[in-house]
């Protein structure tokens, strides 16, 4: 059985949310620490362009966005569940909105000016002119990422206040057990609580405060660091998984063995080529092969990306 690779950095909020999942279904796994910016030729050798952070391998099966790799983990480790059928369309809804609008929100809230000194990422400026460089080419053509201070605020306070009414007589946003949402959510708070200048702030929202602190003991594992060279030999020596959706194409203008790119529709346009496997409701796999990691089957998530033929 291949083991579970997270490709991450430390204070990357997308990666908590899925180090938070792993400890709360109690899976181990292994960890490399990619890049915070570009170059990033090892992930790219398994993704194919796509950049973002985090990546999840298992095997020579490659899962980009955390929609998707949220959704294999509930797969491969179905106790726990953080989905159910009676809530499939409603948690869906409200993780795509929790994952876009909210996390874009909760950027302008995280990098105020009065909080950049006290950031992991920012304090430093030589590290930090790098960084607004590199985000500034990574949302290039996007609008879909920034928002300004003034907008953003009202907007995350407004959310926090509902937050703590549920938190107040829920303990989590699934009930007694958190779900999908709760996992959504509290990658968001967690990037703001975890910069010292904010932290007070958020706890003046006691409900919310709490039901941090017990998500943020769900990341529990610790995970056996590897290299990123080691990640390409694992992929290079495993087979792909088999597929069981074959001739699940939903797009009338697209077949199976179609020469495809695949991009996210919100940010980081960087697309991944490959020969389409699967377009289905939930997924679209794309199958390319790498001079160091082999045949690869790249898998992303129906919602937020776009298949585009290439002629
Ligand atoms: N929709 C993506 C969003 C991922 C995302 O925006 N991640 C941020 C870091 S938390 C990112 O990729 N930043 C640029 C980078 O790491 O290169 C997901 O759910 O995985």
């Amino acid at each position: 059985m291949p083991e579970i690779i997270l490709h991450q950095y430390a204070s990357s909020p997308f990666s908590e949310k899925v180090r938070c999942l792993l400890g709360y279904k109690e899976l181990e796994y292994k960890s490399v620490d990619i890049p915070v910016i570009m170059p990033k030729p090892d992930l790219m050798a398994l993704t194919g362009g796509y950049r973002k952070t985090p990546v999840l391998q298992y095997g020579a099966d490659i899962y980009c966005d955390t929609a998707i790799i949220c959704r294999f983990i509930e797969e491969i480790c179905p106790s726990n569940p953080v989905y159910s059928a009676s809530q499939e369309a409603a948690l869906s809804a409200a993780a795509l909105w929790t994952d876009t609008f909210l996390f874009r929100v909760s950027v302008a809230v995280a990098f105020q000016p009065k909080a950049i000194g006290a950031s992991e990422l920012l304090s430093d400026p030589t590290a930090a002119a790098a960084f607004m460089q590199d985000r500034a080419d990574f949302t290039a053509g996007s609008t879909a990422l920034g928002m300004e201070l003034d907008i953003a605020l009202p907007h995350w306070l407004a959310h926090m206040t509902k937050l703590n009414t549920q938190l107040s007589v829920s303990s989590f946003l699934g009930g007694d057990a958190p779900n999908i949402l709760d996992f959504s959510t509290y990658h968001c708070c967690w990037f703001v609580y975890s910069n010292d200048v904010l932290k007070p702030e958020l706890e003046a929202f006691p409900h919310v405060a709490h039901w941090i602190q017990n998500m943020m003991a769900f990341n529990n594992r610790t995970p056996k660091l590897i290299n990123s060279e080691a990640a390409i030999d694992i992929a290079n020596s495993s087979q792909c998984l088999p597929q069981t959706q074959l001739d699940a194409i939903i797009d009338t203008d697209l077949a199976v063995g179609d020469s495809v790119e695949v991009l996210p529709i919100d940010y980081g346009f960087q697309a991944t080529r490959g020969e389409l496997v699967v377009a289905s409701p939930s997924s679209i796999v794309i199958k390319r092969h790498d001079e160091r990691a082999g045949e690869l089957l790249v898998h992303f998530p129906r919602l937020g990306f776009q298949v585009r033929r290439q002629e």
